[in-house]
């Protein structure tokens, strides 16, 4: 933490702007833009890395992805940019991604309102003056009216504390710290600790060129195929051709991205016609077993056991040697998609080749790290070099960081201490004038990030529209439309299977958080109606402060609708 005293020892008058945004990935940048061009704020973006991207900035580890195609994952905002810009694959890696969102920052002048290298350490709402004051881990201060963590989901990583990791002598790193010079395994015998989404990407990739490829499973995950593909040209015209048709697709959906229709329930239809179902999804690829076999699947056991056992008859048909296969298929009673959804390309492949070692944890676990390698319960497993893919402390991790303070002085840790609570994975109540985007209770996770993004930010800016345009000085969220808003988001989950499962949408990898999950499980399309009829209705779910509010009167008598 900073030395809070810092600034008035060196007599720094904080730097008065309009807004804060903190990141420079997807969010970050639009956010920016919008402020900045759009609605003509003076406005500072905050990022810790020392380029653009967020998370496509961070996660370099090879064989990095998007499970989303282009013609989705990609901003809408700008027709220009949707022309110029050649997607070469159908499903993006992280360096095209990286590479996209670098030009999107040139082509609208972004960096000069960027700085890097800069991380928030504290962020305290100053009552009196309606204002948040911000402090970066070099001390800097900015005073500003708004206040816009664009921090993402999955930003706060999470390495297990293993016993005599720092006696070690080969190297290590976290999948989403990857150095960005890369890491030569030619000739290394490498580890990686982790199956989920990120390592059913790294895991082929990195047994290509590693010696020998030591894989430390926990939980086998149901990977299904990504059926990636280069773009042709004609295909690439095509696109190009047919957006403005994909977006108004994309916007009516329910996540927001255009994938098969589900059909209602597994159990309806026969044996052989559920097989076949599936056999045509599994080989559409990405998320269409998942989500667009049959509308019953996060709902009915039964009915989610019938698309588990026809993963695992993937798995089996290919994997060659059995025991091995069996190690990779989620038993029974792990069901199907309640989990991240890992979207692979010859992950189960390579388990196949020589080179290629699956140590199952559970029959034995890891005791220590020792200086040549891992020591689990019957042998030492020698290792240059080990990668943690051990995930992130979701949705709340990278805000409680910057140690948040709201209206009179109640911490965001403290607000959140049960789990995340928030009005549409936009506003919090207690934090005025700070807005978050795609948040914890909004479609999140389970909606195409880009255009959540998109539709999260365009409310913002018009919710600060209507602020400044009243004269009023700071918007906040009733209490009780907030706890109306959890208590939906709570119930829709609790009627579908995820509760019931151990995952990081429910807080279950991070010890001691609260069990919530955290996700707007309901229709996409029904969400974005909603918080426009908010905007729409003038915002009659928030309190509103007028200029010199908290000085003139008390605070309730000051707070108005407008
Ligand atoms: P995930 O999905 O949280 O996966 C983390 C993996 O690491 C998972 O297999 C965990 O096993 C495993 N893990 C975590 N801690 C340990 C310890 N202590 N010992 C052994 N194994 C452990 O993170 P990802 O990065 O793969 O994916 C997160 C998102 O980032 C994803 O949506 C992508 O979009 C990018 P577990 O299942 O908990 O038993």
């Amino acid at each position: 933490m900073p030395d809070k005293t810092m600034s008035a020892e060196f007599n720094v008058t904080p730097q008065k702007v309009d807004a804060v945004v903190v990141g420079a990935g997807f969010a970050g940048l639009y956010m920016l833009y919008l402020l900045r061009d759009k609605l003509k704020l003076n406005v500072v973006a905050l990022e810790a890395a020392d380029g653009v991207g967020g998370v496509w900035y961070w996660n370099r580890y090879p064989g990095a992805r998007c499970d989303i195609a282009a013609a989705h994952y990609s901003y809408s905002f700008s027709k220009e940019l949707e022309q110029e810009w050649v997607w070469p694959e159908k499903y993006p890696d992280q360096p095209t991604i990286l590479k996209y969102l670098e030009h999107v920052a040139d082509r609208f002048d972004l960096t000069r309102d960027i700085q890097f290298d800069t991380r928030v350490e504290i962020a305290e709402f100053d009552d009196k003056e309606q204002r948040w004051l911000v402090t970066t881990k070099k001390g800097d201060q900015y005073s500003a009216q708004y206040f816009v963590p664009a921090v993402g989901i999955l930003s706060d990583p999470k390495i297990p504390q293993i016993k005599g990791h720092e006696n070690f002598k080969g190297g290590s790193c976290f999948s989403g710290r990857w150095p960005k010079e890369g890491v030569d395994f030619a000739g290394k015998n490498v580890g990686i600790i982790g199956t989920g989404a990120t390592a059913v990407q790294a895991i082929p990739v990195i047994a290509e060129t590693a010696a020998h490829l030591t894989v430390f499973q926990r939980t086998p995950y149901f990977a299904v195929p990504l059926q990636n593909k280069v773009m042709t040209e004609a295909e690439d015209k095509r696109m190009k051709a047919s957006y403005a048709k994909i977006r108004k697709h994309d916007r009516e959906s329910v996540g927001g991205m255009t994938l098969s229709e589900a059909r209602p329930s597994a159990m309806a239809d026969t044996p052989e016609q559920r097989k076949a179902h599936y056999e045509q999804r599994y080989k559409e690829g990405t998320f269409n077993l998942w989500v667009a076999s049959y509308d019953d699947l996060i709902y009915d056991r039964e009915s989610n056991e019938t698309a588990a056992e026809f993963v695992r008859s993937k798995i089996r048909e290919r994997v060659t040697d059995p025991e091995i296969a069996e190690l990779l298929c989620p038993p029974k009673g792990i069901t199907f998609g309640t989990k991240r959804q890992p979207c692979e390309t010859g992950y189960f492949e390579a388990y196949n080749r020589d080179n290629v070692t699956l140590v199952d944890l559970n029959q034995t676990p890891i005791e220590e790290i020792v200086s040549e390698g891992m020591r689990t319960s019957d042998q030492t497993h020698e290792l240059d070099y080990l990668i943690f893919a051990t995930g992130y402390d979701a949705f709340t991790g990278s805000y409680l960081k910057m140690n948040i303070t709201g209206r009179n002085g109640l911490a965001l840790k403290d607000h959140w201490s049960n789990g995340p609570r928030s009005y549409f994975g936009l506003s919090v109540t207690g934090f005025p004038n700070m807005f978050i985007i795609t948040g914890p209770q909004s479609p999140s996770a389970f909606y195409n990030f880009p255009l959540g993004i998109e539709r999260h930010c365009d409310w913002i800016a018009d919710c600060i529209v209507h602020t400044n345009g009243r004269g009023m000085a700071a918007v906040d969220v009733e209490q009780k439309r907030e706890e109306e808003w959890v208590a939906k988001v709570t119930a829709i989950a609790e009627e579908t299977l995820f509760p019931q499962a151990s995952s990081w949408y429910m807080g279950d990898n991070i010890p001691g958080k609260p069990r919530a999950f955290a996700i707007y499980l309901g229709d996409g399309q029904v969400f974005y109606e909603m918080i426009e009829r908010e905007a729409a209705d003038k915002y009659p779910s928030y309190n509103f402060v007028p200029k010199g509010g908290e000085k003139t009167g008390t605070e309730a008598s000051a707070r108005v609708k407008t």
